[in-house]
């Protein structure tokens, strides 16, 4: 009988090397994986940050962009401006006091949702336009748009 019987070949000069394959094994495949998630992080930081800015507006009170009559209605647009270069501004328009959605086109063009299918230079023509189509109506105190 050996002095490693009994053992589950892990014993003796063999069974060391064995231990520490597998422990460089081991080690490898950890730093491996390690080395993995911090590229996969560093890759990913920008995009997130993005995603977190992209709708961030300046912390600052609403600019006034325009307010006239026009067609006796009262129109009226406030602007807070991007926190970042790239990132959307908001902008508020009413049309006496109730509040027009508005979207803002990739091309930066404006639409509204009175005139959700075309397209306006600014949120003044969008406005005049939404007058023009309204008519005598009155926009709904809490309009919906994409059901929101
Ligand atoms: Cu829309």
């Amino acid at each position: 009988m050996s002095a490693t019987s009994g053992n589950i070949g892990t014993a003796g000069p063999a069974g060391a090397a064995g231990v520490l394959a597998v422990g460089r094994r081991l080690v490898l495949r950890t730093a491996f994986a390690a080395g993995a998630l911090a590229a996969t992080a560093a890759a990913l930081t920008p995009l997130v940050r993005v995603a977190r800015t992209s709708w961030r507006t300046v912390d600052e009170p609403p600019v006034p962009l325009f307010e006239e009559t026009y067609r006796g209605r009262h129109i009226a647009a406030t602007g807070r401006p991007a926190a970042v270069p790239g990132a959307r501004a908001q902008v508020d328009v009413r049309i006496d006091g109730r509040p027009l959605p508005v979207m803002r086109r990739a091309d930066g063009s404006w639409l509204s949702a009175v005139n959700h299918y075309e397209s306006f230079a600014t949120p003044l023509e969008l406005a005049r336009a939404a007058v023009d189509e309204l008519g005598t109506a009155a926009l709904a105190l809490h309009p919906a748009h994409h059901g929101a």
